[in-house]
């Protein structure tokens, strides 16, 4: 036998090695998402985690299985069977007394001593709580608590739970980063995607307990028939899983279906037609949560277009879903061009006057901030306006507005700061929160939506990074009390291990990564500057037919400054708020400078908290955004190795493209804002490397994203 030369016998090792490596590896990909169950590594963890939990008792009332209690029990034994490597028994148990979480969807874990042997018993009045609680156990062990003593009573704040997605019947999603939409509408009924179910598992692992399944701009098609039966396809995978199905109901539908010649709410003959339908979805889908509606607003119709008002149109939907118990989610998003006025007030002056006229089971459902889903808005003023509705928070879990499938953002800071933001609504506590969840007016009904990020990419949400954003809203949408970096770190931990440099390492990337993005995009209260159309991307210069769309009419620049007068000068804006943050917000000296631009049009030379001058705050601020980038850059390197190759590598190329726009950011922004200020670009921020016009014309490209490969 002829040996061969020694390169091509090292080469053919290499090759060898690296194909049984790509066998043995796991493939990373993404796709089990944080319910990853890998065997606990730390072999003194894993034995006691094992001593102490012999058995798992599930304890409801009936004592008997179900398809929710049969979904625990496959997630525990097959979590369990990854993680401790042991086949755990898990039985039912008949719950004599009630536990102490309260609703139908709490639960309590504990860890007892049953027949001399170590158990955990898991305690609900509801089999959905009892799933609920079967997650809470397996994210217990999985983020490397012990089982030992362990005592845990949770129940969610918030009533509906709900993502919303912004997908078409055609496939495609509005404002999707992340692939195509999940469902399959031409293969339904009849062909259910496995994804479906772990798309349920995501969802319910987190307590997310709703899915509106299409877009709020919405096709009247999904009423008919054939969709409704597809819709109740997907809700017959959901429903184990405690998720309802609702659907957006478009407000002409009564015309283009059933050839009426008006959708007029008042008329009996169109709330007839509604009931009609309403009955239609209910024998399909008895457990329907309701509709989502945007009326009047950005090209739909609604209720005005008849001369009748929001809660006209809300209330006749919500008395036909009424002997149904299903519920209107009314869309308080809703602003005019001909209007004239600054469209932050617009839903303000719209809404508040309809407080108290809204039925039980309608939510009036509004976006954090008055505007639309910035990087940092104030929150919106109707959470401190309306004690007499339901008030339902909408957050964006999709990055429309902060770097899409391409950067990373972290938006768990970002909801906290709204959630935990003051309406200074007379008497204690006033949050946002505690008007979302219901309990400072005693509201029944609550709810909170998050426009889902999620599409048929395998890892779900494109940036592998987004999914904690998935991850945060559920977590934040049970328990608003959560802070945002208790989540990303139990999110770390469980999506990228317990490596404690990892999880310190990444926990602090997501942390700082939403400022970031504010600093290199639109700092010191700057909004809507982004490019026209696709979002992706610095616009500062677009001209839009709309004025409400045209960035000019945010920023305001000119020789003199830049900024929104919304102050008692400018459009009065703040007035829409409590006294004391009109007070607050409506001067200069008190105003915090991370609104500063939002509520006030500001000399270029006014000296800011730091003694420099807004125009070399305003430049170093976006310098300091792209530092920020680059730091979050080397952290990333810093754990080559102690992170698989395909998530590390993915992450790694997302960021060098997140640097890139961060720098085209920066320089197009100061290049386009310098010809008002006139003034030169201080020191310690970098030169452009293109002249504005390049920047202007890369805006206008299909896409402005940077392409991946
Ligand atoms: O943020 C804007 C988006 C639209 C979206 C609209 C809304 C679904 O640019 O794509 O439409 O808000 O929330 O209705």
């Amino acid at each position: 036998m002829r040996l061969p030369n020694p390169r091509a016998a090292r080469l053919w090792v290499a090759g060898i090695a690296s194909a049984l490596a790509a066998i043995t590896a796991r493939s990373e990909d993404g796709y089990r998402l944080w319910l990853r169950y890998d065997r606990i590594e730390d072999a003194a963890l894993r034995a006691d985690d094992s001593a102490n939990i012999g058995k798992v008792i599930i304890r409801t009332p009936s004592g008997t299985e179900g398809p929710t209690l049969a979904a625990a029990r496959d997630e525990l034994t097959a979590g369990l069977r990854g993680l401790l490597g042991a086949d755990v028994p898990v039985v039912l148990e008949r719950l004599a007394v009630p536990v102490p979480a309260e609703g139908q969807e709490g639960y309590e874990l504990d860890s007892v001593k049953r027949d001399g042997a170590q158990v955990v018993t898991l305690s609900s009045e509801s089999d959905t709580g009892a799933l609920y609680g079967s997650f809470a156990l397996l994210r217990h062990i999985q983020t490397g608590e012990r089982i030992g003593g362990l005592h845990l009573v949770s129940s969610p704040k918030i009533g509906r739970r709900m993502l919303d997605h912004w997908d078409n019947l055609d496939g495609s999603i509005e404002r999707g980063y992340a692939g195509a939409s999940l469902w399959n509408w031409s293969a339904l009924p009849g062909t259910l995607d496995p994804r479906y179910r772990d798309y349920a598992r995501a969802c319910a692992s987190v307590g997310i307990n709703g899915t509106v399944l299409t877009n709020v701009n919405a096709n009247a098609l999904l009423l008919t028939r054939p969709y409704i039966e597809r819709a109740g396809a997907l809700a017959d995978v959901v429903r184990p899983y405690g998720v309802r199905v609702y659907l957006p109901a478009k407000f002409t539908a009564p015309m283009e279906l059933g050839g009426l010649r008006t959708a007029d709410p008042m008329d009996p003959a169109v709330s007839a037609w509604w009931r009609e339908r309403v009955r239609e979805i209910y024998s399909v889908i008895p457990d329907f949560g309701g509709f989502l509606v945007k009326a009047n607003s950005e090209g739909q119709p609604g209720p005005q277009d008849y001369g009748r008002t929001h809660a006209d149109g809300a209330n006749m939907l919500a008395d036909v879903l009424a002997p149904y118990h299903g519920i209107v989610l009314w869309r308080a998003f809703v602003y005019r061009a001909e209007s004239g006025s600054d469209r932050v007030n617009q839903a303000y002056q719209e809404f508040r006057p309809l407080d108290g006229r809204f039925r039980d089971n309608v939510v009036l459902q509004i976006k954090n901030g008055p505007l639309d889903f910035m990087p940092r808005e104030p929150f919106h003023p109707l959470f401190g306006a309306m004690p007499r509705t339901s008030l339902g928070l909408e957050l964006q879990i999709t990055q429309e507005y902060l770097g899409q499938g391409i950067q990373l953002a972290y938006l768990g800071t970002l909801w906290k700061e709204v959630l935990d933001a003051n309406t200074f609504r007379p008497g204690p506590g006033s949050t946002v929160a505690t008007v979302v969840d219901g309990s400072r007016d005693g509201r029944a009904l609550t709810a909170i939506a998050g426009v889902a990020n999620t599409g048929s990419d395998r890892n779900w949400t494109g940036h592998p990074l987004s999914q904690a954003n998935w991850y945060a809203f559920g977590r934040l949408a049970w328990d608003h009390e959560l802070s945002a970096e208790a989540i990303a770190r139990e999110w770390v931990r469980m999506t990228y291990g317990r490596d404690p440099k990892v999880v310190e390492t990444l926990t602090s990337m997501l942390m700082g990564s939403r400022e970031a993005v504010v600093d290199y995009s639109m700092p010191l209260g700057l909004h809507h500057i982004m490019a026209e159309g696709h979002h992706y991307g610095p616009g500062p210069w677009d001209k839009v037919s709309r004025p409400d769309w045209t960035p000019a009419t945010y920023h305001q620049a000119d020789a003199a400054g830049i900024g929104a007068n919304r102050s008692a000068s400018g459009s009065n804006a703040i007035a829409c708020y409590a006294p004391e943050l009109a007070a607050r917000w409506g001067s200069l000296e008190t105003c915090p400078e991370n609104l500063l631009l939002w509520f006030h049009h500001v000399p270029w030379g006014r000296r800011m908290r730091s003694g420099h001058t807004l125009w070399d705050e305003l430049c170093l601020t976006y310098q300091s955004g792209v530092d920020q980038v680059r730091a979050m850059r080397r952290s990333w390197d810093s754990l080559q190795g102690r992170i698989d190759p395909e998530r590390f590598t993915r992450v790694r190329r997302l960021l060098a493209l997140q640097e890139a726009a961060a720098c085209d950011w920066r320089d197009g922004c100061l290049l386009y804002f310098q010809q008002f200020s006139g003034r030169p670009i201080p020191p310690g921020v970098e030169a452009a490397s293109h002249p504005l016009a390049y920047y202007e014309a890369a805006s206008r490209s299909a896409s402005g994203i940077t392409p991946l490969n």
